[in-house]
Formats: structure tokens, C-alpha cells, sequence
């Protein structure tokens, strides 16, 4: 529709252009230097002003025109080179989907839940079930019924984290252990009770070996006749199984806790290699945890009488043997959330740790 000689050259050569312009960004080019506020096209439409309004009126239909003929031929070409790009991509890019599969790289289960799930499935072989309950307690579950009455010295050792009074004044704590799962079991319990109780608790301390946070498994076992020679057994079968040894030796020095009498705390085996801990040999001694007969008070407060029944309980530190065993140097990158840390202290979650198909 071009009429005048000027517009019909310049059609002809963008025309052209645009049929060689082997790329989107060739196609821009033009498009701008065309159709763009200081393109060719648009210059010509400012000059239209200046036209006497017959000659505009011509002129200005030629250009629009044209304006549509060039946005058209634009658009046709940029389709037909979207598609030659696809047609190209179609035969490049071509996936043999019988090939293996690329590993993906997937989340990792953390040090301290894997050795959660390890110790739930040793003690579970050894019958026991699983208890869990409330991180916030009264002073007397935390406490009281543990045999640590006010002014007791365990109280400043716990360094507890107190809640603001309540309307009748008394404060709740963040448990500073788990034992008050084991007082709520015994209340709601008949003997023969046989439970673990892992969780986490809280403690005001932080430093290179303390976090205010950490985890701990406590036991309980009550009934008419367990013994110390029971609690000895069971422990000792524990530490095999969970350091994945026959060989360990156990040695039980005498200690005090409020809640057990006699109280003891228990050490294994080791030695010391190039700052290395190696458990099961040597003869060197690490403490692991702590244990005792329950204290007839304890028994008490937890609704039972002392004079029936006996039992033994134990305790502890998940964070510390998820050390000693993957050998683990530093407690606080534990609660870092670094995942390069993670990826490389984790483990699969497809390896649910199980007695029968290996702990770790
Ligand atoms: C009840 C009766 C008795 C739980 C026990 C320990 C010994 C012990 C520490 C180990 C390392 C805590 O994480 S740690 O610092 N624990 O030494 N705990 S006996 O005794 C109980 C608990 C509940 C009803």
C-alpha cells in the first residue's frame, strides 16, 4: 500500500532485513531502528506535520501501513525462528531415558536423631516402650517429686530456666531433664513399668561443652523385683549394642543423685588415639551416664509404695555419645543448622536403624 517512492524503498529494504535476521536480537535491532521512537518509520511520522493536508493525509496512510507491514513481517519472523530454535533444541537435546539416573542429592537425618532412633530400638528389644511428655513443667514433676526439695543444692546445678509467676504465684520450668515423663508414667501406671523417656531439655548454660538445649534418655523400671544386678545387665547389654562392640568393659563408680540410692555413674572402655576416642579398647574409662536404684521417696511421689516395689532408673546425654560414637569434635555445630555440616555428619534416610539390619 506504500504509494510514495520513498516508503516503498524503505519497505523493500526492512522487508529484506528482516527475512536475513537469523536471531531475536537481529530482529530487535531492526525493529527498534524501525518502529522505535527514533527509528526510520517514526521519523517520518514526525515529519508528517510539516506536510500540506492532502500530501499528510496520503503520506500518513502509507506509513501506518507500513508501520502494520513491518510489525507483521517482525512477528512472522521471530515465530519462524522460535520454532527453527525449537525444531533444533528437539534434535540436540534428546534424552535416553534408559540411562541411570543422576544421584539426587536429598535431605540427611541428623547425628542426634539417628542416635534417638538407635537407642529406642536397642532398649525396645530389651522391652521397654517409649515415653514423651511436656517440655514445660511444674517445679514439683521437675523437682519435688524427684526427691530435690527447695534450698537442694541440684536445684542451682540444674540452672534452670524459670517462667514468670503464675496468679497463684508458682513458677513453671523448662525440664531440665526428663525424669518428670517417668513420674507422670508412674502415677498413670501400674508395675511392671518398663519405659525410656528421650526428649529434649533445657538448661541455662552455654559454653564449649554445655547448650542450653540438648537431648537426653532416661530409663525407668519398676516392678517387685528388679535389682541392681538387673540394671548392671541391662546397661551393659545397652553400651554392646549401641557401640556396636562385645568387647566393652563397664565399671560403676559410686555417685549421688536425689532421686536414686545408691547412685551410680558408669564408665566404658576407651582409648585415645590422635585425639581420637576409640570405644571397646584400651584402658582408659569415659563416664556415659548415670543410673541408680530408685529412691523410695521417688517411688513414692510417683503414687507407689516402696515397700511393694523397687526398680532402677538411669540417664543419659544423647548429644555426647552421638559424639563419642560418629566421633563428632564440636557440641555446638550440632545446633548450627550448617547443612555442608549436616551433609557430612548426617545420615540416609533410607537407613532406619534397626537391630537386625545394623544400627548405623
Ligand atoms: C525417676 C527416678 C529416677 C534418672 C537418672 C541419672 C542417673 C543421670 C545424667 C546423665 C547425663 C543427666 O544428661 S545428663 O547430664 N543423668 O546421671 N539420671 S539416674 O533417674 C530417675 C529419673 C526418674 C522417676
Amino acid at each position: 500500500m506504500a504509494e510514495q517512492p520513498d516508503i516503498e524503498q524503505l519497505q523493500t529494504t526492512l522487508l529484506a532485513e528482516i527475512t536475513a535476521a537469523g536471531d531475536d536480537n537481529v530482529l530487535e535491532q531492526i525493529r527498534i531502528g524501525a518502529l522505535g521512537k527514533k527509528g526510520s518509520i517514526s521519523a517520518r511520522m514526525k515529519g508528517l506535520g510539516a506536510m500540506a493536508p492532502d500530501e499528510r493525509k496520503a503520506a500518513g496512510q502509507s506509513l501506518n501501513a507500513l508501520k502494520s507491514v513491518i510489525a507483521d513481517a517482525i512477528a512472522a519472523r521471530r515465530d519462524e525462528l522460535q520454532a527453527a530454535a525449537l525444531e533444533e533444541r528437539l534434535l540436540t537435546e534428546i534424552v535416553d531415558v534408559t540411562l541411570p539416573h543422576r544421584p539426587v542429592q536429598t535431605g540427611s537425618i541428623h547425628p542426634v536423631s539417628q542416635v534417638w532412633e538407635e537407642v529406642v530400638q536397642i532398649f525396645g528389644d530389651l522391652g521397654f516402650s517409649v515415653a514423651e511428655g511436656s517440655h514445660i513443667e511444674s517445679d514439683w514433676y521437675n523437682f519435688g517429686a524427684l526427691n530435690i526439695p527447695d534450698e537442694h543444692p541440684a536445684r542451682q546445678e540444674h540452672d534452670t530456666f524459670y517462667f514468670n509467676p503464675g496468679p497463684d504465684g508458682s513458677r513453671k520450668v523448662l525440664r531440665t531433664h526428663t525424669s518428670p515423663v517417668q513420674i507422670h508414667t508412674m502415677e498413670k501406671s501400674q508395675p511392671p513399668i518398663r519405659i525410656i523417656a528421650p526428649g529434649r531439655t533445657f538448661r541455662c548454660d552455654s559454653d564449649q561443652t554445655h547448650t542450653p538445649m540438648f537431648h537426653q534418655i532416661e530409663g525407668l523400671v519398676l516392678d517387685e523385683t528388679t535389682h541392681l544386678g538387673n540394671l548392671k545387665w541391662c546397661l551393659l547389654e545397652f553400651c554392646k549394642a549401641f557401640f556396636e562392640t562385645d568387647e566393652v568393659k563397664m565399671r560403676f563408680r559410686s555417685s549421688h543423685f536425689p532421686f536414686t540410692e545408691p547412685s551410680m555413674e558408669v564408665d566404658i572402655n576407651c582409648s585415645w588415639q590422635d585425639g581420637q576416642v576409640k570405644i571397646g579398647v584400651g584402658d582408659d574409662w569415659l563416664e556415659i551416664l548415670g543410673s541408680g536404684m530408685v529412691h523410695p521417696n521417688v517411688i513414692r511421689a510417683g503414687g507407689h509404695d516402696p515397700d511393694k516395689v523397687q526398680g532402677f532408673a538411669f540417664g543419659l546425654g544423647l548429644d555426647r555419645i552421638a559424639m563419642l560414637k560418629y566421633g563428632i569434635p564440636d557440641l555446638r555445630a550440632f545446633f548450627e543448622t550448617d547443612l555442608r555440616w549436616l551433609r557430612h555428619y548426617g545420615f540416609s534416610t533410607l537407613n532406619v536403624p534397626t537391630l537386625a539390619g545394623g544400627l548405623s
